[in-house]
This record gives structure tokens, C-alpha cells and sequence, in this order.
């Protein structure tokens, strides 16, 4: 292991040492694992996983798009229970995805306390109210009007779990230390559009929501540490009987896509 001293060498946070490129530091030979188990003397192993034929590929990339086209976001939810284990499992699948010098900067908050989701409401609607009325231009509240999104948030009450997503913008080490953070913010984005395809092939649906200026109380709230910012809020279940979305078309390939 690491001694104390030679730790907070190597992991505090320090911009000169970013640009230290002469790695002919002897201490630097020391095998040792990080908080991450990552060191430069991380052995690497062979990766061989299976390869398909050519119509098995053709055949689950169509089936994977065709599971990942009835996505649809959500905002009217059943309050039907939904096992632990499966939301477990979502957010494991959310971790399997790469980040910046896999730093993991992520943190899935999942709430299915009745009282603190609907403390979590009146957080994010008295917010809301605030965003609708005063800080979205009004061209921004018109670009909205066929979703019909308004500030009142019932689903947060009526859906069994809410996924608060938190980027972590710097680490924190074993001893308190600051750890960098590469890419955070498109590394997070990344794992949540893992989670939103596991959601899916689960069955279950979510809307990604962005609780605009909730985030510093919901952060409180919620008991994180100063390095951690909410970034969605995701509530997760199944779809209400009578639940409705905008009709709404996708782009076309063609449109999408440039082959050159
Ligand atoms: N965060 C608000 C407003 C909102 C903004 C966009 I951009 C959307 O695509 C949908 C809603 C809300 O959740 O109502």
C-alpha cells in the first residue's frame, strides 16, 4: 500500500503535475492500488469476447433498434411497486459505462421513501413555478407547449423510485484528498444513456428531467458531498393506464446520418 504522504503525492489535486511529464520517478516503480485500483502498473489482459456472424448481427442490431424506438419519455406514472433488485440492477448496468480515465464520476441517489420524494416535489415545483414564470424566455416556455410540461409535478409523489444522478466534479481520496476528474460531464451523459436503454429493455419507462436551480437543495436534501451536482432526475416505474405522449416523429436515417 501506499504510505499517507506518497498518496496524497500522486492523487491531490495539483495542475503543475499535469504537465510534469518526466515519469522517471523511482518511487513511481512501487506496485500499489489506488483508490480505483488503477495504477500505471494496471496489468492488461486479454479481451475476447464472442463474435457473431454477420446475419446474428444484423438480426440483434434490428432488434435493438426496433426495442429502443418505443422509448418514449414518460411524466404519468403508476405508483405499481417495482422489485429493488431490477433498479439495482439498472444502475449496475449504468456503471458498466467508460469514463474519463475511468474515474466513475457518478452517483445514482435512489429514493423510494414516500416523505423525502415529496419533500423532493416541493423542491423542484416551487423551482419550477419560478423557472416557468420568470427564467425561461418566453420563447422557451412556447417551445414547450406540445409537450404540455408545466411546473406541477405529480409523478414525483406517484412513481416508486426517483434516480437522483449526481456528477461528481472532482473525486475525494481515502484520506480526503482531491481527485481529478476528466470529461465528468460527458461521461455521466454517457451512463445515463446506458441506464435509459436498460430501463427500456426492463420494461419500465422514465422522463430525463432537469430540475433547473433545485439543484443546491435537493443536494442538502439528500446529504451529498460539496464535489457532487445533480445533474437529472429520473423517476422510474411503469407507464400509468391512461398514459399519453406527444405524437411525435424521429429524424430518418438519412437525415442523421452523413456517409462519406
Ligand atoms: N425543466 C422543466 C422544463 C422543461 C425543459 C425542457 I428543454 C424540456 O424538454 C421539458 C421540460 C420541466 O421539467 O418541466
Amino acid at each position: 500500500r501506499l504510505s499517507g504522504k506518497e498518496r496524497r503525492r500522486r492523487f491531490s489535486y495539483d495542475p503543475a503535475r499535469q504537465l510534469d511529464l518526466d515519469d522517471d520517478h523511482e518511487e513511481d516503480q512501487e506496485v500499489a492500488g489506488g483508490p480505483l485500483g488503477l495504477e500505471e502498473t494496471t496489468e492488461h489482459i486479454p479481451y475476447r469476447p464472442k463474435r457473431y456472424t454477420e446475419k446474428e448481427m444484423l438480426q440483434r442490431s434490428v432488434e435493438f433498434y426496433r426495442l429502443m424506438d418505443q422509448r418514449r419519455t414518460v411524466r404519468f406514472f403508476s405508483d405499481d411497486p417495482v422489485p429493488l433488485g431490477v433498479v439495482q440492477t439498472l444502475i449496475k448496468t449504468a456503471g458498466t459505462s467508460p469514463s474519463g480515465a475511468h474515474t466513475q464520476p457518478w452517483t445514482y441517489v435512489v429514493v423510494q421513501d414516500f416523505s423525502l420524494k415529496h419533500q423532493i416535489r416541493e423542491i423542484v415545483e416551487a423551482e419550477e413555478e419560478i423557472n416557468y414564470r420568470k427564467r425561461m424566455s418566453a420563447t422557451w416556455v412556447k417551445d414547450l407547449e406540445k409537450f404540455r410540461t408545466t411546473w406541477e409535478k405529480p409523478y414525483l409523489d406517484i412513481a416508486p423510485y426517483l434516480i437522483m444522478v449526481f456528477k461528481q466534479t472532482y473525486g475525494i481520496g481515502p484520506n480526503g484528498e482531491r481527485l481529478n476528474h476528466y470529461y465528468s460531464e460527458i461521461s455521466i451523459s454517457i451512463s445515463v444513456g446506458i441506464l435509459l436503454a436498460a430501463i427500456q429493455n426492463a420494461g419500465l419507462v422514465t422522463v430525463t428531467s432537469t430540475p433547473l436551480n433545485a439543484g443546491p437543495a435537493l443536494r442538502t436534501l439528500l446529504g451529498r458531498p460539496v464535489n457532487e451536482k445533480l445533474l437529472l432526475l429520473l423517476p422510474i416505474g411503469y407507464p400509468a393506464h391512461n398514459a399519453t405522449v406527444p405524437d411525435l416523429q424521429r429524424r430518418e436515417l438519412k437525415d442523421i446520418m452523413v456517409l462519406m
